[in-house]
């Protein structure tokens, strides 16, 4: 196996910034016939419901049934996929999700509310979503701990209903993922993907109930179509490829921080693995763990292409300039592998999952730390937060005047209605000032 040459870049270099631009940007061009198929799928789906979703499955699953009814897996079946699999696997999955459970419940929202000096009532109520679709890959992406981390906030949250939609190529079920929508409470299971699944949730079908928002990651397909009927339904986000960036003080086994490049870069060949340190001969080390290391990996071929196509090892002046750096980047996953990372993570703005300290592979955030692997990547982190309890749930405002405050903002709110010309909104303030018809 020959080894990796992998892009060592200097943030003291003058073209740093631009250089470091074009390693983060990535391919997500849209493809036209991708969107027209969506497009046509979405349609049909949505003029023909069921008979439509049985079309598609058959076309792209080769799977014939003679109704959706018969694609519905009931709470009888992810029973017993859940004695199915391994102990050990059973075992993990329900320690994962009381651990994902009980960091959740730190997230749920509270309504509020408080009254002003004139006995007026303002606040806030807090309501969960009806309904939430989950898609679930099918083959070699369907993560069972992404069923964990999508339907628990969920049922955390409240929905009244979770349904979830699998594919299942020539029918074959991954129990797995199955055990996982039992563990997580998934009311209702199709084995159905693909654009017909999404339009299946947004708009509904005789038989697969429409959702109020569609969670969860899918193949160029399924992301098109969330795109598609986002307006129609919520939907969380169109994620891209996985990444993770380590900052290292150059005093980490470099073995460890070349397996926890390899961690993300072994996800897809679009992956991004990078390395900050201000250690010019830690980074030469990590190399080198990567070349002796990478023979031994199953997914080999997968981190080669990432990791040659976009991994990068970038020496800076200080772990301050490190953050400066992490920050321009905002990564989905960042590790301080540092002596002091509480120190250090002062000075972080932007990062979908802070991992602190040397012990902290990302690994364990993947599976079973407790806060959720979804979450922000190609710089959303600037904007975005991970998944959780807030995504299924709404909020409405409540405003209650009493007589006093009626009369009282009346007044401010008809000199605004009149100077917008809106008289009827003058008017209906108006008749509530006291005194005044
Ligand atoms: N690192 C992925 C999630 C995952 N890893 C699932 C393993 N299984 C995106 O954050
Ligand atoms: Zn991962």
């Amino acid at each position: 196996m020959t080894d990796i040459t992998i892009k060592r870049l200097n943030a003291s270099q003058s073209d740093f910034d631009s250089v470091l631009a074009k390693l983060l940007a990535w391919d997500d061009s849209v493809d036209h016939q991708v969107n027209e198929s969506v497009r046509h799928i979405l349609h049909e789906v949505k003029t023909r419901g069921d008979q439509a979703v049985l079309e598609f499955t058959e076309k792209f699953d080769r799977l014939k049934v003679g109704s959706v009814a018969e694609l519905e897996m009931d709470q009888s079946r992810l029973q017993k996929a859940l004695v199915a699999i391994p102990e050990d696997q059973r075992v993990a999955l329900e320690k994962a999700a009381e651990r994902v459970r009980s960091y959740h419940e730190h997230q749920n929202q509270k309504s509020w509310q408080y009254e002003d000096e004139d006995g007026t009532v303002l606040g806030q109520k807090v309501t969960p979503l009806d309904r939430a679709g989950l898609y679930v890959p099918g083959g070699k992406a369907a993560y069972p701990s992404s069923v964990l981390m999508n339907a628990i906030p969920a049922k955390v949250a409240g929905v009244g209903e979770v349904v979830m939609v699998v594919p299942t190529p020539d029918g074959v079920v991954n129990d797995m993922v199955l055990a996982s929508a039992a563990i997580a409470g998934v009311d209702r299971v199709f084995t159905v993907g693909g654009a017909q699944a999404v339009a299946a949730l947004a708009y509904g079908t005789e038989t697969i109930p429409a959702v109020d928002k569609i969670v969860g990651p899918g193949n160029i397909f399924v992301a098109t179509a969330k795109r598609e009927v986002f307006g129609t339904v919520g939907i969380d986000m169109i994620a891209g490829p996985s990444e993770i960036l380590v900052i290292c003080d150059g005093k980490t086994d470099p073995d460890w921080i070349a397996m926890d490049l390899f961690s993300q870069a072994e996800h897809d060949e679009q992956a991004q693995s990078i390395l900050i340190s201000p250690d010019a001969a830690f980074l030469d080390a990590v190399e080198a763990s990567i070349n002796k290391l990478l023979p031994t990996m199953e997914r080999a071929d997968i981190i080669r292409t990432s990791m040659t196509d976009r991994a990068a090892l970038i020496q800076v002046a200080d772990l301050s300039e490190a953050a400066k750096v992490s920050n321009w980047i905002a990564p989905e996953h960042l590790e301080l592998s540092v002596e002091d990372p509480e120190a250090l993570v002062e000075e972080i703005r932007h990062a979908g999952a802070i991992f602190m300290g040397r012990y902290t592979a990302e690994a364990l955030g993947d599976y079973c730390a407790g806060p959720n692997h979804v979450l922000p990547t190609s710089a959303t982190a600037r904007f975005s937060s991970p998944l959780g309890v807030y995504d299924f749930q709404k909020r409405s405002s409540i405003i209650g005047f009493s007589a006093e405050g009626a009369d009282r903002m009346g007044r401010v709110a008809s000199v605004l209605a009149r100077g917008e010309g809106l008289t009827a909104h003058a008017r209906s303030a108006e008749y509530r000032i006291k005194g005044e018809k």
